[in-house]
């Protein structure tokens, strides 16, 4: 995995939220009205709830889904994490992957943090990961699994991520 410093797409948001709030304070609706809406609604959305359980989510052009656990629940910072990613297609366990999983935060720039997964059986695939707790407050991570096949020709990796917050 790469070192360098990789700005997310999402990175974009917090610059739009700033602006949002800007023209809400100018009282200039026509303003408010160049502002994409989803901006209004306050913080990102998370699309996964780590503290219930896997989220499921499908890998770009792969058929094969990716089912993402952080374990001990309640999640929280500043301890060891067994981090957990299933891999299937078609209900199938798929055993012969490599997968790894890098933590960042939407919008902001945290210390570079990921870890290999070692298939441990039956398509599960395990690390230990360590979130940190972040010096502004915020408590939203997004997880970015990558997982690429032995016998793909030009090593590729596909993708998909999970957006959380740790309460
Ligand atoms: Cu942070």
């Amino acid at each position: 995995m790469s070192g360098g410093v990789t700005v997310e797409p999402a990175a974009g948001r917090r610059p739009a939220l700033r602006l949002a709030r800007g023209a809400a304070l100018c009282s200039l609706a026509w303003m408010l009205a160049m502002v994409p809406l989803p901006s209004l609604a306050g913080a990102p959305e998370t699309d996964c709830d780590i503290d219930r359980g896997a989220c499921t989510r499908p890998l770009a052009d792969t058929g094969i889904t990716a089912a993402f656990e952080l374990l001990p629940r309640p999640v929280q910072v500043m301890r060891n994490l067994s981090c957990r990613v299933v891999l299937q297609r078609g209900g199938v366990p798929v055993t012969d992957r490599a997968v790894r999983v890098r933590f960042t935060m939407p919008g902001m720039y945290m210390a570079e943090n990921a870890v290999a997964l070692r298939h441990a059986g039956g398509g599960r695939y395990e690390g230990t990961a360590v979130i940190v707790r972040c010096p502004t407050g915020s408590n939203l991570w997004r997880a970015d699994v990558r997982v690429r096949s032995p016998s793909d020709p030009i090593g590729r990796w596909s993708g998909v991520s999970y957006t959380f917050r740790l309460n």
